[in-house]
């Protein structure tokens, strides 16, 4: 018998086509202009033999090793009944709480967990443990923490980072030269957190170029823009951005381009960084030649394309990887003060926005309305770590930091639990990690699969996939809510969250806490009734639930204006969020936190690790940890697209072809690639269209330590994060730094050692 019924993931809404009671096929969401492969990849992913079937132990843990006395990662793990596994979680958040006090049990959590907003395992993990009495928990992200972190200082809002931004067919009617720093990148548009119907960023850049807008794809890969485009191509060295940009801002203000009335009446501190590019506060003029020897370009190409910018309606945009880059905080800061040289802010269509090309829905016309969410309980631990500070935070308990102008302490923490992500995906320097694990008392991991995170975990919980489950998928980038029906029973012995966790609260005396009285049912039904409530006042009127859950989907009509970011602003009629309601070329409030690694204004930092830095004797390639065009982060990794992409089993590795040459590395090799923080195989392809001296290794491989457990060991599958370096971007944001990262690649002699994250861990008998 066959059954379809809709579905959703991070990667879109699909229609879930059930034969003889499984997952046999996923059909894209009808009028979806370009549904991403990654959905076909589904049904492989819900029935593979990599599923976690039931609980487990690890057996050390079991046997009452608690300081990591053996290596976590290392050890076989043992089968345990629900109701054991329940009584063991609950007596162990019970004793770390009463003994170390909350703030000691880290449930942070970080993850993109899945699309549906119900059974999103990270929410249902923070509500429980709040209800418990609390827990240490992250803020920001690992996409844009820097952004997030910045942007508020200089244009009071975060809005112009992740949408509402700068919309496409404004872009189309008005812009005549888009610069994309990092590309516009269609990979990154087959997702989106919460799910997608409609995949719309091929369709605009096709418009876009269409309507004559002159695109610029300044990146070290040449395929960050495709090829229908018709892009320019300036292959600028990773980590150089902010180099380049003070630069076309000093032919700008050294030829008197720049908009006068716009920085005098919008803007403060215009005259700082003005002297700053000019040279007079350090005697070094930001002109073009001087960022020619930084960036790789040539000067004459860097005075071009600032006089370009500035006789034309101009719009500028930038990648979040910029960002997750040593001193993140200054590309983002002078892409603003680039904007406000040019004076677009708040004309539509021009100005700048972020992250246009790495996120389905960026950019694409939608009325602002937040998702369908699960609503948080308050955390009364009320203890939390910028989200990549995960590994200091291990390694020193009580360890003094700074973040944004506040002075803070880390957690002493005894407990870990993790639902919904993948820290040995999504942390750089995994070796570091991977000693600063062995810290905790107790791991407890919730997956689905026996992905990194599970295998280096003591108490394993099999969950269940997004088509075992009822659920709502959501995202404020899109403008579907998707009805997702459960397809299929759950697989094997895998549970809801929400079940095992009321289980797990009713242990801890907090169960009404936890479910407020509702079953799954009643809580979708709350959840849509709490949107209808927030979106009718903003003349979105949604059906009611049972239409809504027959029908499938609710489309949110397209806004008939559409929206420009800054414009009351630059009328007048507005002020932003800033201490001075003007953009802040020069932050008073920054540089008031005395942090030298991020001052009043927007700097060039020559990086520890780039093409130009003392480093690259030893380690003379730019490893870009790119996003994965066959999978989401570490989800379907080992199936589909991901699993036929590999080389030799192992993660592509894309090298120009004199890279190669010089190495004598040919098509297909295996690769060792390395540096004085680790080591990881990957499969060679030989790639044009790549700067020399890049190379790309996507992230999401899963973590394949050849000898388990040992910090250090060769990762044998092609996880970037081995070599990675971990450390905050500045003391303002704490973000992460993946991309500034050099190696050196040599040819794999001998027989590589297998991959076996390929199969499940060793699992031994009950006792
Ligand atoms: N080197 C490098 N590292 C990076 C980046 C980079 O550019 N370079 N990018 C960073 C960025 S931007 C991000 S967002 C992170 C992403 O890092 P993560 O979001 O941590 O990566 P995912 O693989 O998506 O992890 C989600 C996990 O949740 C599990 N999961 C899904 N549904 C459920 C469920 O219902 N229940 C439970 N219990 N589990 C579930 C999945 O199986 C998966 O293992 O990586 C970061 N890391
Ligand atoms: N298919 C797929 N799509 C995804 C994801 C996924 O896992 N798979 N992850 C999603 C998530 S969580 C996020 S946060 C976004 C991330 O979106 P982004 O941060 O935009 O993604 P990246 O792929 O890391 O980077 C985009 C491009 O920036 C270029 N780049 C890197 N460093 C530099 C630099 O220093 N200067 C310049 N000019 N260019 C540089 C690289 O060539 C790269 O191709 O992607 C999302 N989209
Ligand atoms: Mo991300």
């Amino acid at each position: 018998m066959t059954q379809i019924s809709p579905s959703a993931a991070h990667w879109g809404a699909f229609n879930a086509v059930v034969r003889d009671g499984k997952l046999s096929e996923t059909r894209p969401f009808a009028g979806d202009p370009a549904p991403p492969p990654l959905l076909g990849a589904m049904p492989a992913a819900v029935h593979s033999p990599l599923r976690i079937d039931r609980p487990y132990v690890r057996k050390g843990w079991l046997n009452g090793d608690r300081q990591g006395g053996t290596p976590r990662g290392a050890e076989p793990f043992v089968p345990l009944s629900w109701d054991a596994a329940t009584r063991l979680v609950a007596g162990e958040v019970a004793r770390v709480r009463d003994t170390n006090g909350p703030a000691s049990l880290f449930g942070g959590s970080y993850g993109w967990s899945s699309a549906g907003r119900f059974h999103h395992a990270r929410s249902q993990l923070h509500r429980l443990l709040a209800s418990a009495g609390g827990y240490t928990a992250q803020l920001t992200n690992y996409s844009y923490a820097t952004g997030m972190t910045l942007l508020p200082h200089i244009v009071g809002t975060n809005d112009i980072l992740d949408g509402p931004m700068v919309e496409w067919p404004d872009i189309c009617a008005n812009a005549k030269l888009m610069l994309c720093f990092g590309g516009i990148t269609l990979r990154n548009g087959q997702v989106n957190s919460g799910g997608g119907g409609r995949h719309e960023m091929r369709l605009w850049l096709q418009r876009a170029a269409d309507a004559g807008v002159k695109l610029v794809n300044i990146s070290p890969v040449r395929g960050d823009m495709p090829d229908f485009a018709g892009a320019r191509w300036l292959p600028i060295r990773p980590g150089t951005d902010t180099a380049l940009m003070l630069a076309l801002a000093h032919v700008i203000l050294d030829e008197g381009l720049e908009d006068r009335d716009f920085l005098a009446e919008h803007t403060t501190g215009h005259e700082r960084l003005r002297a700053y590019v000019l040279g007079e506060t350090d005697g070094v003029a930001k002109t073009p030649s001087w960022a020619a020897e930084i960036t790789g370009l040539s000067a004459d190409v860097i005075a071009a394309v600032a006089r370009e910018a500035a006789g034309c309606p101009t719009m500028l945009t930038a990648a979040w990887s910029l960002q997750r880059a040593e001193r993140g905080e200054q590309p983002y800061w002078m892409l603003v003060a680039l904007a406000a040289l040019l004076g677009g802010i708040g004309k539509p269509g021009t100005g700048f926005s972020f992250g246009m090309g790495s996120e389905n829905g960026m950019g694409t016309p939608r009325t602002k309305v937040p998702s369908v969410t699960l609503p948080a309980l308050p955390n009364p631990a009320n203890s939390f770590i910028p989200v990549a500070r995960i590994t200091d935070m291990l390694e020193q308990p009580g360890g003094a930091y700074q973040y944004n102008g506040r002075n803070l302490h880390y957690p002493d923490t005894k407990l870990i639990w993790w639902a919904g992500g993948n820290p040995f995906h999504h942390h750089q320097d995994l070796n570091r990690l991977l000693r600063a694990w062995a810290k905790p008392e107790t791991i407890i991991v919730s997956e689905s699969w026996w992905t990194s995170p599970a295998r280096h975990a003591d108490i394993v919980l099999p969950a269940t996939t997004t088509v075992e489950r009822n659920d709502i998928g959501s995202s404020s980038a899109d403008r579907f809510i998707l009805a997702m029906h459960q397809a299929i029973a759950p697989v094997g012995q895998a549970r809801n969250e929400f079940d095992y966790m009321a289980d797990i609260a009713e242990a801890l005396g907090v169960r009404e806490r936890y479910t407020q009285q509702r079953d799954e049912n009643a809580w979708l039904r709350a959840m849509y009734g709490r949107a209808q409530q927030i979106y009718a006042p903003l003349g979105v009127d949604l059906p009611d639930f049972d239409a809504f859950w027959a029908a499938g989907h609710v489309e949110i009509p397209r806004p008939a204006k559409g929206n420009v970011p800054f414009t009351a602003f630059r009328t007048g009629t507005a002020k932003l969020n800033t201490p001075t309601g003007r953009i802040e070329l020069y932050s008073e409030r920054i540089a008031g936190f005395g942090y030298d690694d991020c001052p009043g204004h927007p700097v060039w930092f020559a990086p520890q690790e780039y093409l130009g830095s003392p480093t690259a004797a030893r380690f003379p390639l730019h490893l870009l940890s790119v996003q994965p065009s066959t999978r989401l982060h570490g989800q379907l990794d080992p199936v589909g697209p991901s699993a036929a992409s590999k080389v030799q089993g192992r993660e592509p590795l894309s090298i120009g072809p004199a890279d190669a040459a010089a190495r004598g590395i040919a098509e297909g090799d295996i690769v060792r690639v390395f540096n004085d923080r680790g080591a990881c195989l990957a499969g060679a392809r030989i790639t044009g269209g790549l700067l020399p001296g890049v190379v790309l290794l996507a992230t999401g491989a899963w973590f394949d330590p050849e000898h388990p457990g040992q910090p250090g060991s060769l990762c044998v599958h092609g996880n970037p994060n081995v070599l990675t370096r971990d450390e905050g971007t500045s003391r303002l944001g704490q973000g992460p730094v993946a991309q500034s990262c050099l190696v050196q690649i040599e040819r794999f002699a001998g027989v590589a050692p297998p991959v076996k994250v390929s199969a499940p861990p060793p699992i031994e008998a009950a006792a």
